[in-house]
């Protein structure tokens, strides 16, 4: 192995095609492109999918997800890991029994809803499978506002106290994304808004994807999580600023690869 070979690291993404491109499994492996991270993927499902929204998806059986991420872990141990989209309660389970005994970093990224407003949840247990399965294995979870919502089960709670409502429930630390911005981060003992750049490009399709595959690559590398949590918020930021707003009529992709330039 050689200087360069060795700098290079391998990421594991767990989540759904997006056929458009710009989030999901798509959008992971830009993501960890962009910051040096090799991108291995266990795909759990199929969508339809362009800017304008999700037209239907579909499950790949759990038998063959397990033998993906078999295939994956036996050969390219990743040194960080982030799972997506779960979508029901048999993957989630198939997936915690996967990544349970692994010593590295596991962003979760449990998402609900698409930045077009497609719903993304699956079965109504998914959300206590997340809880029950997922929570107690994630270094960090990164949910939007949203999300967090729908997980904490509470409507109209602050940032503040939605993240310690999910801490509560087990996660180990939290960053609430924010679509106006900045993000809400909290470890269990220390909260902090960080700052990052609202920019209204239209362009923010994929940002969630990317902003918790940007946390994972970072963990991967050795960065503390405060710092992670802060540079892959700057970087989202900045791939909806330049957001690819030539690519599709609906909520255009974000560019994290600097294409434009
Ligand atoms: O951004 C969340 C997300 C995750 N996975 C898939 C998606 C999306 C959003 O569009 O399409 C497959």
């Amino acid at each position: 192995m050689n200087a360069r070979t060795s700098s290079v690291i391998p990421c594991l993404t767990i989540g759904s095609s997006d056929s458009g491109g710009g989030a999901g499994i798509q959008g992971d492996i830009k993501a960890f492109a962009s910051i040096g991270c090799f991108a291995s993927t266990v795909v759990i499902g199929v969508t339809a999918q362009n800017t304008l929204g999700v037209r239907c998806r579909h499950t790949v059986p759990t038998d063959v997800v397990a033998r993906q991420l078999d295939a994956v872990l036996d050969d390219i141990p990743p040194l960080g890991i982030k799972i997506g989209m779960t979508w029901s309660v048999e993957m989630i389970e198939t997936v915690a029994k996967a990544v349970a005994s692994l010593d590295v970093p596991i962003v979760v990224d449990p998402v609900m809803v698409t930045a077009s407003g497609s719903a993304m949840d699956g079965t109504d247990n998914v959300v206590d499978a997340v809880i029950d399965h997922l929570f107690p294995l994630a270094t960090v979870i990164t949910p939007n506002v949203r999300e967090a919502r729908k997980l904490a089960g509470d409507s109209d709670a602050d940032r503040a106290a939605l993240s310690e409502r999910l801490v509560g429930l087990g996660a180990r630390a939290v960053v609430i994304t924010g679509s106006s911005g900045a993000d809400w981060f909290f470890d269990g003992s220390t909260h902090r808004e960080l700052g990052g750049q609202h920019h209204d490009t239209g362009a923010d399709h994929g940002a969630g994807c990317a902003h918790s595959a940007l946390v994972t690559g970072m963990l991967a590398a050795g960065l503390p999580l405060a710092d992670a949590a802060v540079r892959a918020g700057e970087l989202a930021a900045a791939a909806v600023r330049d957001g690819l707003t030539s690519i599709g009529a609906g909520t255009h992709p974000v560019d994290v690869l600097g294409l434009r330039r």
